[in-house]
Order: C-alpha cells, then sequence, then structure tokens
C-alpha cells in the first residue's frame, strides 16, 4: 500500500542525517551565515509539549535559511545548574550530577527523535567544569570592571529553598520557583552593577523595535522603570547632613507637610528619638514581615510611626513632622520622601490616617482632596507656592523651582531607574563557585585565572539539605586554602552564581563551543552573532531577557565584541494547553507528548502544532487533529509517488494553469515564513496539495512537467514541517537525500502577473490601436472600450460608427458611415 510509514521513516532518517553530519555547521566562507537559536533547555524530566513546540518554531526558520543558501548554526545544551537537581539529589542521597545528566540524556533522545536540525557538535551544559571555567572567568573581568561587588543589604529570602532571590525572582511577593512568600534578611551579597547599564538597556532597545514583540519590549521599558524629577535637600533635626528625597513633583514642594523614611533605611533608625525608639523598633519587625507588594499595593489601609524630629522644607523654612511607614521603599530612590498629601494619593492617604494637615498647591479645578480624599496630581495654576505662583503648567513649574534648589544648593534635577542590582549569589550547591578567596590579610582576592575552574567539590545528599549556609561552607578541605596573594590561610567564597549567569552567555560559546583559551572566539562570535532569530517563552521576557543584553553591552565595553545587542529577532511561542490547563508546568495533566508521538508520528504532531495557529497563540490541544494531519501528509506522501516524469524535467511547457497556482503559493509560502506566519504557510502547502491532485486526477495527469514542479515545490516547503515525510517524498521523486541539501525553489515572476491578450482595434481594415485585455473580457466591454480608443477616436474623426465587429479578446474592427 502507498502509505508513509511514520516510524520506519523516522528510525532511517535518524541514523541518517547523524551519518550524513547533515546538520553539522559548515562555515565555507563562500555563502552567508544565519544563527538561529532556541533558548536552551533546563533538564526537568523528558521534554513536554512546551518544548516540542518551542523548538518546531525555530526548526523552520533553521531549515528555510538553509534551503534559502545560508550556512546555519542551530546549536543545542543545558542549563544544567539549578536547585531542582539540588532538591532531587537531598530526596535521593545522590550527587546533582546523577539527576542532571540522566535527565539531559532522556532530552536528548527526544530532541533526536523530533528531526530538528540541530548541530550536536556543538552541545554544551553549563555544568560541565569546561563551561563554568568562563562563567567564573566573566565574573572576574566584571569584578575587574567594578560591576560585580559585595554589600550588605536587606535582602529576598526564601524561607523553603533557605537561599536569597534576585528581585526579578520574587513573583507577587512569593518564591519564583517553589511559591514560599518571601522574606527579608540582612546578608552580605554579590551583585552585578546593571543598574549602571539601566540607560544603555532602555537606549539600546530602539534596535529591537520590530524585531522583537511589542510586549516584551514593555516589560523591559517597565522593569527598568525610568523616572524624571529631582532630588530635594532637606535638613533633618538631630543629623549633621541634610536628607535627599526624589521626587518627579518638585513642583509641589510647597504643598509637603510631613516627610516620610522607609522603617528599614538605616536613617530611620538613627534619627528616630529615645522616646520614640520602642514604638520604631515594633513596627521595624512589623515591616518585616509585609511583601513588598502588600506594601506598594493601594487599598492596604497606611501604617507608619512618629519618629519623633522635624525636618525643613528647603524652600519656606517649614518644620514637618518625619514618619517611618512601610508605604516607602528603601531600595528605591533614596528610601526617603517628602510628602504631599493634596496631590499624591497615598500620601494623602497616610495624612487622613494620621490627621496630618492637607495643602493644595496645584488648583486644578477639581473638589478639595483633604475633604473627598482623592488626591488631585494633574495639572493646574500654583498657589500659595512662592516663585511657582503665576505659572500654570508642570514644565514650567518643574524648571523653575529646580533651578531655585539648584541655586541655593539644595537640590537638582535627576533620573531614577526602578532597576535594582542583580543580586547573584546563592547559598545552595550546584552552581557556579563564586571565584574569590578571602583572606583576614588581603581581604578580597580573585582566584587567579589559571586555577579555574574552581570545581566544586563533590557533595551528595543530606551534606546538600538547606540550613542558610551554603552548603559549600561544610566542605572544610575545600573552603581552607592558600591565600593566592600572601600564602596565609583563607578561604573560599562558598555562594555559587545565580543559574541566569550561566545563561547570560551561552549563546556566544556555541561559536566556539570547544575553545580552551577564552570563553568563546572573538572572531567566530563576529562571524555568526548577532543571533538571526531567537525563540522562547515569553516567562523569560525579563529575567534572561533583560540579563543577557546586560552581559552582551559588557562584553562590548570589554572590546569582545562588536555589537550591543545580540538577538536580532524574539519569537515568543504560545502554550500549548488543554482545555484551559497549562501543560509545560507538570507532566501529564492531560496530553503526553511520547504518547501522541506514538499514536501519529513526530511529523503529524509537528505539523499539528504549527498549524494551530499563529506561533506566539496558544494551543488547545481540544481543538486541534493530529489524526487530520497524517491524513494530509499521506496525500502529500502519494502525489510524490505519482509523479512520473523523470528528475530534472524542465517546467517550461508544463500545464500553464498549475504552473500558475504553484508559483502563486510558493510566493505566499514564503512570505509567511518570513513573517513568522507559519500556519499560513501550512495552509497554502495544503492548497498546492489539493490542486496537484486536482492536476493528476482529472487535469493534465502525472506525466506533465508542471505536476512535478508542484510536487517538489509541496516537498520541499514541508521539509521545514514535517521533515521525515519530505525526506521520504524527496528521495520518492528521485533526489539523492537530504532535502535539507535542496534550495528553496524561485518564484518565476512572470507567472504570478495576471495573463492578458492583445487586442487590435482596426478602423477601415486599418490598425489604428491595441488593447491588452483579460482572455474572458466580454464583447460588450471590448465594444466600449474600442470606442473609447484615442487612436480608434483620431482615425474616426468625428465620423459615425455603421458597424462594431467583435471578436472576443483578439480583435475589434469598426467600418465608419459613409
Ligand atoms: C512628592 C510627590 C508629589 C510625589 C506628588 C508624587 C506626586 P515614580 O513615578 O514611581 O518614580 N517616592 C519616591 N521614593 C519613594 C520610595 N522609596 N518609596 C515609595 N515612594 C517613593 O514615583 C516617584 C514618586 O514616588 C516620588 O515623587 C515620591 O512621591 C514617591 F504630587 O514626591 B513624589
Ligand atoms: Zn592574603
Amino acid at each position: 500500500p502507498d502509505r508513509y510509514d511514520a516510524v520506519a521513516a523516522q528510525k532511517r532518517w535518524q541514523r541518517f542525517w547523524e551519518a550524513d553530519a547533515t546538520f553539522v555547521t559548515r562555515d565555507d566562507g563562500a555563502k552567508p551565515r544565519a544563527y538561529v537559536l532556541d533558548m536552551f533547555p533546563y533538564p526537568s524530566g523528558d521534554l513536554h509539549m512546551g518544548h516540542a513546540e518551542a523548538f518546531v518554531m525555530g526548526d523552520i526558520p533553521a531549515r528555510y535559511l538553509r534551503l534559502k543558501g545560508h550556512d546555519v548554526l542551530h546549536p543545542i545544551g543545558w542549563d544544567s545548574f539549578g536547585l531542582p537537581a539540588e532538591n532531587a539529589a537531598i530526596q535521593r542521597g545522590t550527587h546533582p550530577a546523577e539527576w542532571t545528566y540522566a535527565n539531559i540524556e532522556t532530552q536528548a533522545t527526544s530532541f533526536r527523535r523530533y528531526g530538528l536540525s540541530l548541530d550536536w557538535s556543538r552541545r554544551l551544559h553549563t555544568s560541565d567544569p569546561e563551561y563554568y571555567r568562563w562563567t567564573q572567568w566573566l565574573f572576574l573581568r566584571f569584578r575587574e570592571r567594578g560591576l560585580a561587588y559585595r554589600k550588605a543589604s536587606f535582602v529576598n529570602w526564601c524561607p523553603k529553598d533557605q537561599t536569597v532571590l534576585a528581585n526579578e525572582q520574587v513573583v507577587q511577593g512569593a518564591c519564583e520557583r517553589c511559591g514560599t512568600t518571601v522574606t527579608k534578611r540582612q546578608l552580605t551579597q554579590w551583585y552585578f552593577r546593571v543598574t549602571e547599564y539601566a540607560q544603555r538597556l532602555l537606549d539600546d532597545m530602539a534596535e529591537l523595535e520590530g524585531g522583537w514583540p511589542d510586549r516584551v519590549l514593555a516589560m523591559q521599558r517597565n522593569w527598568i522603570g525610568r523616572s524624571e524629577g529631582a532630588y530635594v535637600d532637606f535638613a533633618v533635626e538631630g543629623r549633621e547632613e541634610p536628607v535627599r528625597v526624589f521626587t518627579t513633583r518638585p513642583d509641589t514642594l510647597f504643598g509637603a507637610t510631613f516627610f516620610v523614611v522607609a522603617p528599614e533605611a538605616p536613617l530611620a533608625a538613627e534619627v528616630v528619638t529615645d522616646a520614640q525608639r520602642p514604638a520604631f523598633e515594633a513596627y521595624l519587625e512589623e515591616t518585616k514581615r509585609v511583601t513588598e507588594i502588600e506594601r506598594q499595593s493601594t487599598d492596604r489601609p497606611k501604617t507608619g510611626v512618629f519618629l519623633g524630629v522635624h525636618a525643613t522644607n528647603p524652600a519656606n523654612g517649614e518644620q514637618i513632622p518625619v514618619y517611618a511607614a512601610d508605604y516607602v521603599l528603601a531600595e528605591y530612590g533614596t528610601g526617603a520622601v517628602m510628602a504631599v498629601p493634596a496631590h499624591d494619593q497615598r500620601d494623602l492617604d497616610f495624612a487622613r490616617a494620621f490627621d496630618l494637615p492637607v495643602r493644595v498647591v496645584v488648583e486644578t479645578g477639581l473638589p478639595d482632596p483633604g475633604e473627598t480624599g482623592v488626591a488631585t496630581p494633574g495639572d493646574g495654576a500654583y498657589v500659595s507656592s512662592g516663585p511657582l505662583d503665576g505659572l500654570s503648567d508642570k514644565a514650567a513649574g518643574v524648571e523653575r523651582i529646580v533651578a531655585q534648589l539648584q541655586d541655593d544648593g539644595v537640590g537638582e534635577s535627576a533620573v531614577t531607574y526602578r532597576l535594582r542590582d542583580w543580586l547573584l549569589s546563592r547559598q545552595r550547591y550546584w552552581g557556579a563557585p563564586i571565584p574569590v578567596i578571602h583572606c583576614p590579610g588581603c581581604g578580597e582576592v580573585a582566584v587567579p585565572d589559571d586555577q579555574l575552574p574552581v570545581e566544586l567539590p563533590y557533595l551528595t545528599g543530606a551534606a546538600l539539605a538547606p540550613k542558610g549556609t551554603s552548603p559549600l561552607a561544610s566542605a572544610s578541605d575545600w573552603v581552607n586554602v592558600a591565600c593566592p596573594q600572601c600564602g596565609q590561610p583563607a578561604k573560599r567564597d562558598t555562594d555559587t552564581m545565580d543559574t541566569f549567569v550561566d545563561s547570560s552567555w551561552y549563546f556566544f560559546r556555541y561559536c566556539s563551543p570547544r575553545d580552551v583559551d577564552a570563553p568563546f572566539d572573538p572572531d567566530d562570535v563576529r562571524r555568526w552573532m548577532p543571533v538571526a532569530q531567537y525563540v522562547g517563552g515569553v516567562e523569560h521576557a525579563i529575567l534572561h531577557l533583560l540579563y543577557m543584553r546586560f552581559f552582551t553591552k559588557v562584553l562590548f565595553d570589554m572590546g569582545l565584541v562588536d555589537f550591543v545587542e545580540p538577538m536580532r529577532r524574539l519569537l515568543n511561542q504560545g502554550q500549548v494547553i488543554n482545555q484551559g490547563k497549562a501543560m509545560s508546568k507538570s507532566l501529564g495533566n492531560g496530553v503526553d507528548l511520547g504518547a501522541q508521538i506514538d499514536e501519529f508520528g513526530v511529523d503529524a504532531i509537528r505539523l499539528t502544532v504549527v498549524f494551530a495557529g499563529p506561533p506566539e497563540e496558544d494551543i488547545d490541544w481540544a481543538d486541534v487533529s493530529p489524526a487530520g494531519s497524517l491524513k494530509f501528509l499521506q496525500r502529500a506522501y502519494r502525489l510524490a509517488g505519482d509523479v512520473t516524469s523523470p528528475r530534472g524535467t524542465d517546467p517550461r511547457g508544463g500545464d500553464v494553469a498549475l504552473r500558475r497556482e504553484t508559483h502563486r503559493l510558493l510566493a505566499d509560502v514564503t512570505t509567511a515564513v518570513e513573517t513568522q506566519r507559519f500556519n499560513v504557510a501550512v495552509a497554502r502547502v495544503m492548497e498546492l496539495v489539493n490542486a496537484t491532485r486536482r492536476a493528476i486526477d482529472t487535469g493534465p495527469g502525472a506525466a506533465d512537467p508542471a505536476v512535478r514542479e508542484a510536487a517538489e515545490v509541496v516537498t520541499v516547503a514541508l521539509s521545514l514541517v514535517a521533515p521525515y515525510a519530505a525526506e521520504e517524498m524527496w528521495e520518492r521523486l528521485g533526489h539523492t537525500p537530504s532535502v535539507a541539501d535542496a534550495t528553496w525553489p524561485e518564484v518565476d515572476a512572470s507567472l504570478l502577473v495576471a495573463e492578458t491578450v492583445t487586442c487590435v482595434l482596426q478602423v477601415q481594415g486599418k490598425v489604428r490601436g491595441r488593447l491588452e485585455v483579460a482572455p474572458d473580457v466580454s464583447e460588450d466591454a471590448l465594444r466600449t472600450a474600442a470606442l473609447a480608443d484615442e487612436g480608434v477616436v483620431r482615425a474616426l474623426a468625428g465620423r459615425e460608427v455603421a458597424k462594431v465587429i467583435v471578436r472576443a479578446p483578439k480583435l475589434v474592427s469598426i467600418v465608419p458611415k459613409g
């Protein structure tokens, strides 16, 4: 029977691709290069539908660019450090590497099965010493540039995982990984100074407009959170140095009726009077139990405590009371605010709760906030505002007051960012050790480059159990070392790096994965990068995508790369859900990828995923039909078997109607693939399969050269989505494998223009004009057009027409009277 055998084809072509090294990156210099990359996977169990979808969406452009004549880099590797491996090792009494590398092997087998055009020879794992040696090397370079540093501060602490978390890893007040409510701890930790790059992270987004989804850019912009305003200095009782506040509304300075500092900011403990200290300390304890989200919530009743001192408004010398309140965050701006209750809702809520005065200084025409409880943040005429009175727009007000503050030396214009420095140290085992030694005499000393990597000591099971300090601290043979500078006894840093450090540079490593002298060869990176197409989930819109942009900018500053944005285009594939449930969260809630593949074959599943809708949209598995996909593949496969003309047959001279259809659809498929409308591309291939089938069965027949042309277009186009079936078809069509080495067919533009016929116009038997008309033009339309033709009108010279003979579509003959 003429049926496509998916299981046999999968086995056969996997073996072929491997033996033929079909997808090993070629770089002979003759062709343009393209780098197509999927976010590398984390080895948690086997692959699920989400992986399959993401990698298929990356495989399409990789295969397409190759067929279009590029050398393509399409690598694979694993983001293999991280907590789940460590938790598994604690449970099983084993080493995290066991779980990690076993899962990697499982996933690797699955990836091979999915028919992805991946280059396995460049495979990397971030937990291999050959890789993390360079993660450590990069850390040291960052440190030399002042971009990696240690400081003590209140940090996010996950009580369950017993480790600190970056701000980006706290979602709605909970640990991103385990969902436990995050608390605060005062600890000394390592940070990357990403704030130094805040403005460049914003500015360089101009390069990404159009190539990245707008919503990702918006999320990054929002996360970086640039605010323009001013610093204003207030003198505070009991303190010599003035206290700075950051405000976006310096023009409301005359409306400041009190002053608020974050409870955990050192300033609060410093200025509080003895009488108020017990109340303050009790409040501070309370604050530690409140999440950042709650603190910023507008619904939550305002709380706080008077510190017993006053601040002086630098504009009018007025004394205003100083409070500690948790709605002010220690880590934003300066950790202190001037409160203007009339024009700021949070301040107004606080003023009403603590019975503080509300003074309107901008007349907006709205009712008095002191009475309504609704602040008026809008523009208006300034009142009771000294030099601002008479002005009525915000820009002018801000300019005037800032100029005055600057003149008086009590303020200046300022820009702040919501972005915080990236907390990168973790008190866990399964990560890259921070390559620093602490010496009693020399302080912090970098591990010399020639002693990298600092390899993890071998720890298993209970030794890894979370206890608030790093498990590495208990490996005394490992911890105790001679100081590289003075030789005296010293200790290694026992924290490991956040795994987002590992994933911030892996795409560079793929360009020269076996380099033993450097993290990557700058020449290789220059040849392959930036990445033409990056594919991955929108859950990385902030974390990974912001960090890797930061890394790239630092590498640019180090002169190691010559671009500042590493990913030209980004595609966020949707999720595969099953009647509303997200499948990628856990295996087995509905659709099991492996079982689907066993039943329908890889190609049918790939095709189903692609055909379901635009790649960014979620797919509900209840709405799709893998059985229908398989049926379509069978139809396509039969076409290839029906073609009887030999390979190399010139399609010119073949059936014109089918050729027109072929090239019209080919043009559509090409555009659809280039604009990432992969579902549309599949729909057009389906149309072409139908048209070809009609041509064979009821048209010019299987021997017509146009039929071969159409079947080849189907095969090559289908190879993007259903590579196994396409390989079989290509072979049936008489070609030597692989179809991946074929060429994407050229659209013949002459077949796209609508067909016309030249109609000759005669007057008294002489040719007086010509018209380009449709072959099926009506006699009436042709008569009217002919009589209106310039040449005909001139030849008639005003004479009446006796007779018009129309032979559509080729001839109109006009006989004048007389
Ligand atoms: C006085 C004022 C008057 C303010 C007014 C606003 C409106 P964004 O836009 O988010 O940057 N603020 C400053 N530091 C803060 C902190 N650490 N915690 C909480 N709030 C803080 O907001 C800047 C405004 O938020 C600043 O401008 C300050 O309140 C407050 F009619 O100052 B404003
Ligand atoms: Zn020393």
